[in-house]
């Protein structure tokens, strides 16, 4: 245990839309912190961001800017991940990576603290664990007492996804282009291949041989990971929708063995992480807006689905900033520095 003792915490990428919510993250839960390094590309370098009180002036992302750092959360690209945290990890820093850099590496952990700690003792050498996918994350939390109660045979996704997960640039180009619109003048995009501002598009990350994007595919990939059971079909479609803060999914689950709705409801009133929002006699059920800088995962419209014989539908919707990146980042955090460190 490691009462009252403080950590130097590194944040690679502390600029950019998930590292300004570390900062946010770190600060409402009171992470004991001594010493926090602010890293990012030369853009930033100097640049001050106010934390607790103190200016903290940022630093050049370099591979020897980890020196004395116990705790580095990275979110700054894959690139930059897969350029900067073995660094990290060899100065003796455990890395929590946000990017997908190492998700799928069998030997690197991928961990959501509410569904699979355990996992982090898997951390070996390499001093790095992996944060899943924003959109996968918040399913999971809402998933995993259905799986443990009933099993689960199949899952179809349909997600309907915020431009923050782009990151800081997509945030100013909705905004930009729904204020071109307002004012009647041509709305330009250059974040993503099409308007985004009053449109859906079929498209988040780039598009794989299969048809897929890889953003469906590591719904797919990194579910039968922490769930740590490949037999699970699933198959997804990610939407990018013209929303700020807050993905939203439409979940189909095929179960092993039949439950009701109201097991269901009653499983996820108790699970950790989760707000049972399904009330519709009052229109309550999860929205983006509500979830907006909020910590749990809103879930409702739960249902039976009619046309199988064990299926239940759910509409699933979190913060992608907080619980999809930035909050379960720390989550992480807290789990080594309690066990671990
Ligand atoms: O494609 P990639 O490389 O995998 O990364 C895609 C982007 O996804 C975001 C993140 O954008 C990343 O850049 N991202 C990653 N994981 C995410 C997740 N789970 C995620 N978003 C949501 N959920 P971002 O804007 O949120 O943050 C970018 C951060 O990374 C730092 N950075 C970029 N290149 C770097 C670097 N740091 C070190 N070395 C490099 N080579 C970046 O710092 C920011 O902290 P910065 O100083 O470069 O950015 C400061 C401001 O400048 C804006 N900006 C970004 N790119 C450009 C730019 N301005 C001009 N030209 C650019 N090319 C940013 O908006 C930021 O506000
Ligand atoms: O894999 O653009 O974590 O919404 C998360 C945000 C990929 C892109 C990841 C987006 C990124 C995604």
């Amino acid at each position: 245990m490691s009462e009252n003792r403080k950590f130097n915490v590194a944040i690679a990428g502390a600029t950019g839309a998930v590292g300004g919510a570390m900062l946010d993250v770190l600060k409402r839960r009171n992470f004991p912190i001594n010493e926090l390094r602010l890293l990012a590309s030369e853009r930033s370098v100097g640049k001050k961001i106010e934390f607790n009180g103190e200016e903290i002036a940022v630093q050049l992302l370099s591979k020897d800017a980890f020196e004395g750092i116990d705790i580095a959360l990275f979110s700054a690209g894959a690139t930059r991940s897969l350029d900067f945290a073995p660094a990290a990890a060899k100065a003796g820093a455990v890395v929590v990576d946000n990017s997908s850099a190492y998700r799928m590496d069998p030997e690197i952990p991928l961990v959501v603290p509410e569904v699979n700690p355990q996992a982090i003792a898997e951390l070996k050498n390499h001093g790095i664990i992996a944060n899943p996918n924003c959109s996968t994350i918040q399913m999971m939390v809402a998933l995993k007492p259905i799986l443990d109660k009933v099993g689960i045979k199949r899952l179809v996704i349909s997600t309907y996804q915020a431009v923050s997960g782009s990151g800081a640039e997509a945030i100013a180009e909705l905004d930009a282009q729904v204020k071109d619109y307002a004012a009647g003048n041509k709305m330009k995009a250059s974040v993503y291949p099409h308007q985004i501002a009053f449109n859906c598009l079929p498209h988040i990350d780039t598009f794989l041989e299969n048809g897929y994007t890889k953003e469906e595919m590591k719904m797919v990939n990194e579910t039968r990971k922490i769930f740590g059971d490949d037999s699970i079909a699933i198959t997804a479609t990610a939407v990018r929708v013209p929303v700020f803060y807050g993905h939203s999914e439409s979940v189909n689950i095929e179960t092993k063995e039949k439950i009701s709705v109201a097991e269901v409801k009653a499983l996820l009133a108790d699970a950790p992480g989760v707000k049972l929002t399904d009330d519709l006699s009052n229109n309550e059920y999860p929205l983006a807006t509500d979830c907006a800088g909020e910590f749990d995962t809103f879930v409702g419209r739960i249902r039976e689905d009619e046309s199988i014989e064990n299926g239940i539908n759910m509409w699933i919707v979190s913060d992608n900033i907080l619980k999809g990146a930035a909050l379960n980042t720390v989550q992480i955090a807290e789990v080594v520095i309690r066990d671990y460190k």
